[in-house]
């Protein structure tokens, strides 16, 4: 069996920084390739790359510079951004895409993971417990680019026996990185202000709804669907995945019992209008069957834990 060498897009990104690092953790550092539109100052522990996923023939230079055997395609535009600017958001999802599919397709990679998003669904879904097939019908581009990419997936899969495996990430909560431009954004920016002791603005109504999962679930959900054995993979679009549901005054309440004083008030913005379309809550028993998919992280232990590991970073970083 040949040796895993990973090259992973939109690397530096709120979910390829973690990603990478357990990553490097189960592979060794130096068969993960990270790369990304941006480059990076930091000092990272493996390779680094700058890479447009727009550029195809640079991708396919890395993929054969490297001898890459898996991609894990995470670079994108994500909701809240992608409004503001919708062609550009389908280049880069749909061409992001086709570039990294064909050149999997001509270098006979392994294996794809591709991210899809709670975003492929809609106002026409059922909002509770939604289910694995379900209407669809999203309203951003975010979210139809998403859905499109669902079944291009499945498409390469059926057609070509490619091994690309997805999951549709809720909202991802983390403290290691900062959110990039999504409607869930809030509910990892309310912990930065509680633990700095400012008062937050909510750009969600207090009582929207939505899916949510911790970082360290997503990582070991990720991981777990990449690992599993082929024939496990039943569903070749995207898997629904769950981890937690909480409103804005849901997540306030339980940051209050760490901090008393801390106050939000409520300033729906344009991102309301998107939140309002999506689920509340995910019905993954597809990964749980599948796979044995099964959350370890509710609101009550995520937000324990956020409060711990960001209170350390502020002190470290008051201490530099
Ligand atoms: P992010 O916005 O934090 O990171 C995306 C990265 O892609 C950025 O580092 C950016 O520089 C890079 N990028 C943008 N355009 C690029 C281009 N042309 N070429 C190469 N890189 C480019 O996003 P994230 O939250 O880390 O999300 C990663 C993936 O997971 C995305 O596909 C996203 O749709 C999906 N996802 C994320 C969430 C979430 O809550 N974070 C939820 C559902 C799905
Ligand atoms: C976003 O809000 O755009 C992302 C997502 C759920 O895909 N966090």
């Amino acid at each position: 069996m040949r040796k895993d060498i990973i090259l992973v897009t939109g690397a530096l990104g709120q979910i390829g920084s973690v990603l990478v690092q357990a990553l490097r953790a189960a592979h060794g550092a130096s068969q993960v390739i990270a790369t990304d539109l941006r480059a990076t100052d930091s000092a990272l522990d493996g390779p680094f790359e700058q890479l447009d996923i727009l550029d195809a023939q640079r991708l396919h230079d890395l993929v054969k510079k490297y001898h890459v055997t898996q991609i894990y395609h995470l670079a994108a535009i994500l909701s809240a951004a992608g409004e503001g600017k919708p062609r550009r958001t389908w280049q880069v999802n749909m061409d992001g895409l086709f570039n990294s599919l064909e050149v999997a397709r001509e270098a006979q990679i392994d294996k794809i993971f591709f991210p899809s998003s709670i975003a492929v669904f809609s106002h026409l879904t059922p909002s509770r417990q939604t289910p694995q097939y379900t209407v669809l019908h999203p309203t951003t581009v975010y979210g139809i680019s998403k859905a499109a990419g669902e079944d291009w997936i499945q498409y390469y899969h059926q057609r070509y026996g490619m091994d690309i495996r997805s999951l549709r990430y809720p909202g991802i909560i983390s403290h290691q990185s900062d959110p990039g431009g999504g409607t869930t954004d809030y509910a990892v920016d309310i912990f930065h202000y509680a633990v700095r002791d400012i008062n937050y603005k909510c750009f969600l109504k207090a009582d929207t709804a939505l899916p949510m999962l911790y970082m360290p679930d997503a990582i070991r959900a990720t991981l777990q669907l990449m690992e599993a054995p082929t024939e496990q993979i039943r569903v070749r679009t995207s898997y629904n995945l769950h981890g937690m549901t909480f409103t804005p005054a849901e997540i306030y309440a339980e940051i209050k019992r760490h901090f008393p004083n801390f106050r939000i008030d409520y300033q729906p913005d344009f991102r309301q209008d998107i939140a309002e379309t999506w689920p509340a809550s995910i019905d993954d028993s597809y990964a749980r069957r599948d796979w044995n998919w099964s959350p370890a992280y509710n609101l009550e232990s995520m937000t324990q834990d956020m409060i711990i590991n960001l209170k350390k970073k502020y002190l470290t970083l008051s201490e530099s």
